[in-house]
């Protein structure tokens, strides 16, 4: 059910009135006071508020089905989910990743005293390009950690050939890609492992929360063993872990927008349809069109500018936007092996893909209550800037 409005297209002249409000890159899913109130009501009875308690236990066993994937463990977020995976399957030495993604994804890595390895990307899914991976194998790599980016999947069947051949674990950060699914099969079900963010601006979300998917029975006594200290019976650690345990409010917050999530994607899939209705035919800008075979779930609407083509750069569409009090966002620059935390010891001229796309890409806003009318004031700033204003 769209709540949106089939309003009236915005002109310029309505823009430089600036009678609006913020429209920021993406805004919470949540379910009704009321809905949320009587989930957590039990918890003034029982008092167990946390340490894998009774809605914990009912997320984790709803989430399996969901996403269809045979073990599922939550966390406190998504990125010490991908960190105490990546420690849980002990990887050693060197692990080939991207670094279009957010900064969780490198720092899982390097945290783990790994060194990650950076691949170049596909130019249009923006996700690993799996025909360079085989060249950046050494003796030293133990596992590829590849990217879901903005909701689009990698080449899971050639990564898993690859991996397959050479004998390296496969993880996938699949923080973007909640409820998808790739030729019928649940995303989180592919490679050894899936991450998935359930942070507030997420298609899912349990406020902050995140989880592993994965089929190793071997893994489902360590995981839950490192999110709590590392203890495993009483008292004793007997591994080196964190806390990074979700707590009783974040899985009851999850258990009720469970209940409406396959409504919300249909709600951002009718919005980025609308989108690509007004942004379509415009020459130089790039959309990002549903992969064959995908099941999407629309969690970003990622916009690649081409300046000479288009007549503005992604900054200057960026500050326009911003004028308007419309708040996109440069989802991913700069790239990871830029951040000054790893003191320049990455040369990102090796990932000219990564490094071009992450100069010209905007992601902008989407959310499932959004109206036709909010994209039609996004659309018009944008149609503006290269002189198509609507009449
Ligand atoms: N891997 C990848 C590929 C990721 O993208 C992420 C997270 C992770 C791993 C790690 O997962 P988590 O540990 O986070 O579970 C946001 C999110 O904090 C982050 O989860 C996300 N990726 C990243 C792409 O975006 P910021 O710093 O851009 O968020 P912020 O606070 O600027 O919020 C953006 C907009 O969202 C706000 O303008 C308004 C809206 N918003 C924000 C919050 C916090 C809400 O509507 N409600 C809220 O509660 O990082």
């Amino acid at each position: 059910m769209m709540q949106g409005i089939i309003g009236k297209r915005v002109t310029m002249s309505d823009l430089n009135k600036k009678a609006f409000d913020p429209i920021n890159v993406t805004r919470s899913s949540m379910p009704s006071f009321e809905e949320y109130c009587e989930e957590i009501r039990e918890l003034w009875q029982t008092r167990w508020l946390t340490n894998s308690g009774v809605k914990h236990r009912q997320l984790q066993s709803e989430l399996e089905s969901f996403l269809g994937v045979s073990h599922v463990e939550l966390f406190t977020n998504g990125h010490m989910a991908l960190e105490l995976l990546i420690q849980a399957m002990g990887l050693t030495g060197e692990v080939i990743t991207t670094p279009f993604t957010f900064a969780s994804t490198t720092t899982a890595i390097v945290r783990n005293g790994l060194t990650p390895v950076f691949c170049d990307i596909d130019p249009n899914t923006y996700t690993i390009d799996a025909s360079r991976i085989e060249s950046l194998i050494t003796e030293r790599t133990s596992a590829i950690i590849p990217v879901h980016v903005y909701g689009n999947i990698c080449d899971v069947e050639r990564i898993d050939r690859i991996a397959k051949k050479h004998g390296l674990a496969v993880i996938y950060d699949a923080a973007h890609t909640f409820g998808e699914a790739y030729k019928g099969r649940g995303v989180g079900s592919f490679g050894d492992a899936s991450m998935f963010s359930f942070h507030a601006t997420k298609v899912f979300n349990t406020i902050e929360g995140g989880c592993v998917c994965f089929s190793d029975d071997r893994l489902c006594e360590i995981l839950p063993a490192l999110r709590n200290f590392g203890i495993k019976a009483k008292d004793e650690a007997e591994y080196c872990g964190a806390n990074a345990k979700m707590n009783e409010f974040c899985a009851a917050m999850g258990l009720c927008n469970l209940r409406h999530v396959d409504e919300e994607i249909e709600k951002r899939k009718a919005v980025v349809e609308y989108y690509n209705e007004r942004l379509g035919g415009i020459k130089g800008i790039r959309l990002n069109p549903v992969q064959p075979d995908v099941k999407s779930n629309y969690a970003y609407y990622p916009v690649v500018f081409d300046e000479k083509v288009f007549g503005a750069g992604r900054d200057a569409v960026l500050e326009a936007l911003a004028e308007h009090g419309i708040m996109a966002r440069k989802y991913f620059y700069p790239l990871t092996s830029a951040f000054p935390a790893f003191n320049g010891k990455y040369d990102t001229s090796l990932t000219p893909v990564a490094l071009d796309v992450s100069s010209r890409v905007l992601t902008l806003p989407l959310y499932a209550d959004m109206t036709r009318s909010d994209v039609d004031r996004i659309c018009a700033v944008i149609t503006g800037i290269n002189g198509e204003v609507t009449a």
